[in-house]
């Protein structure tokens, strides 16, 4: 079914995204019977997927850990290519499923919601679309990401200028060809890292607008080794079960040792070794990388020597080492030939921390050392993350209250499932849940198949309505924070602390308490009865 523009609709529930999350949750909520439709801003499924693909663009968690693991066949049938699958191969499988689980026909595309508020003569969420569709729904779910509200930074005469200009979050479908091009490209996070040499295989002039350096480590990327594909394929129910058992929802090697327990010729030996593995492995090398910062300190020295060995020009080099941040505590960055892109004689790094950009004009950047003429401007400026896509959705709450207002010092919720004050609305991998700490997929199952499992209790139960208790969700709030506290990632301004957004409180966004302890956290609630829950059943539906 389609939803018109002419009419409103009428669903059990709605879910608002088509990506790996609504995915899924669309098919769940058919096994419960339920009538449910997606609303999706792109014109294609596959989410962050389906707007990423900017050149370069991968994944960096192991094919065989990045996909659904819900269906037995269509783990069995599908076939991974590289290591690491790239943005077009993930969005040829995201595009298997809809097809092979006949999900498109309860998905509006080019459907962005952009307003909702609960009902409360009805007990019903109303939402809107950009593009005129209006639908009321018993049950709300957000399935809207956590990277992918992109966002420019703010400078002076950007509107005026007249190059090309690009987001790596929302790049064009069609080809985008830089030959001959005098090319920049602002942000060093993990998106600028794989398009930089990307962009510099085309551009005549590439300059890289840095203004802070990352630690990252190499992919070593390639064709899929075809034992350890035989391996997992052979493998997948117990592998799934240990990636689950950990605190990444990812089989990595963790680290068992400190590095300070490590003679100094072992941890160097350990370190080189997983240097060669590659991957975000390599961050888990130590058990208290990111606890403790000395043990920190030696493994990011590890990096910042072989920048030195990776990048000939010394002066270059210095400016690439990050010392603001220990490693880990922003997003590690996974690489294709990033530092040795800078040995090439048209590429040219600009330290924004030295000479800002102070401006644009029609056809430049310009910094008080001088105008970088430019034909195109990449922007890898990352993400309003966590809390920006569900506060653009404009949901008006039963209090009157969008999240943008209730979330002035903090985004609040119990589980990170749902939010008191908006009843029947539920976030998948919403803030204080493990989310984008983990692999994505692991979290999302997790949350679509306890939100499944809720509705059926509600089901059996005859509740048609549920709240998070104000005390519960309090509670959840300040242990995330706690958690994270006793962490090295509070120290860091990353998106992660909300510290990449101007204005934005400062607070440790996703949970960090691990994805298995959170897991057996949510099923504890549930033996106890959906322990900071309440379910009811009000007047205005008992009649329906
Ligand atoms: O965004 P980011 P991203 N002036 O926020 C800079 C996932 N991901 O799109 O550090 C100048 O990390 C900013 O500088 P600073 C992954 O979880 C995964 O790269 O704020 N610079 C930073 O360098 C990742 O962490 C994969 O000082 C400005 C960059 O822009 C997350 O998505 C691939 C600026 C933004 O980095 C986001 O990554 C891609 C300004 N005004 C993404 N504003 C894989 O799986 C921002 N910057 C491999």
């Amino acid at each position: 079914m389609n939803a018109s523009t002419s009419q409103r609709l009428h669903f059990d529930a709605v879910v608002i995204g088509a990506g790996f999350a609504g995915l899924y949750m669309l098919h769940r909520l058919r096994l419960l019977g339920r009538r449910a439709h997606v609303f999706e801003a792109g014109d294609g499924v596959g989410g962050t997927w389906y707007w990423n693909c900017y050149p370069g663009a991968r994944c960096d968690v192991d094919s065989m850990q990045y996909s659904y693991s819900w269906s037995p066949e269509l783990q069995q049938e599908w076939k991974w290519t590289e290591r690491y699958p790239a943005q077009a191969e993930i969005l040829r499988y995201i595009n298997h499923v809809a097809d092979r689980f006949d999900l498109r026909r309860d998905i509006s595309l080019n459907a962005k919601v952009s307003a909702g508020q609960w009902l409360a003569d009805e007990q019903r969420w109303l939402v809107r679309t950009e593009q005129g569709q209006e639908a009321t729904c018993d049950i709300l779910i957000t399935a809207t990401g956590c990277l992918s509200e992109s966002r420019l930074p703010n400078i002076e005469g950007l509107d005026g200028y007249k190059g090309r200009t690009y987001h790596t979050g929302r790049w064009p479908k069609e080809p985008v060809d830089f030959t001959g091009l005098r090319v920049g490209i602002m942000g060093t996070g993990s998106s600028g890292i794989q398009a930089i040499p990307q962009l510099a295989k085309q551009a005549k002039e590439l300059y890289v607008f840095q203004r802070t350096p990352n630690f990252s480590v190499p992919a070593w990327n390639g064709p899929i080794d075809p034992a350890h594909q035989q391996d997992w394929l052979s493998n997948y129910p117990q592998y799934r079960e240990q990636a689950r058992n950990t605190r990444s929802g990812i089989m990595y090697e963790y680290g068992t040792q400190s590095a300070l327990e490590m003679s100094d010729e072992a941890r160097a030996e350990e370190m080189e070794r997983r240097w060669r593995k590659g991957g975000t492995n390599f961050a888990h090398s130590f058990n208290d990388t990111f606890i403790n910062r000395q043990s920190n300190e030696l493994l990011s020295d590890f990096v910042r020597g072989k920048i030195k060995q990776m990048v000939q020009d010394p002066a270059v080099a210095e400016k690439l080492l990050p010392h603001d941040h220990g490693i880990g505590t922003k997003r590690i960055c996974v690489d294709t030939g990033y530092y040795q892109t800078y040995n090439l004689p048209h590429v040219k790094l600009v330290d924004l921390r030295s000479t800002p950009i102070e401006r644009f004009d029609d056809s430049a950047a310009i910094t008080r050392e001088g105008r970088y003429e430019l034909d195109a401007m990449v922007f890898a400026t990352g993400y309003d993350a966590v809390t920006g896509a569900l506060e653009r959705l404009n949901l008006v709450g039963e209090q009157g209250k969008t999240f943008k207002q209730l979330w002035q010092s903090g985004p609040t919720s119990y589980l990170g499932l749902m939010t008191a004050g908006f009843p029947n609305l539920f976030t998948i991998t919403g803030p204080g849940s493990p989310s984008i700490l983990t692999n994505v997929i692991v979290s999302i199952e997790q949350h679509v198949e306890w939100i499944a499992n809720c509705l059926d209790y509600m089901d059996q139960h005859g509740h048609t309505r549920i709240d998070p208790q104000q005390a519960a969700q309090d509670q959840w709030v300040k242990h995330v924070q706690e958690v994270a506290n006793g962490t090295l990632f509070v120290s860091a301004n990353s998106w992660y602390m909300g510290a990449n957004i101007p204005g934005k409180p400062r607070v440790f966004l996703p949970y960090i308490g691990g994805f298995s302890t959170y897991a057996s956290h949510c099923q504890e609630v549930v033996k106890k009865g959906y322990e900071g829950f309440d379910f009811s059943r009000p007047q205005a539906v008992a009649g329906r």
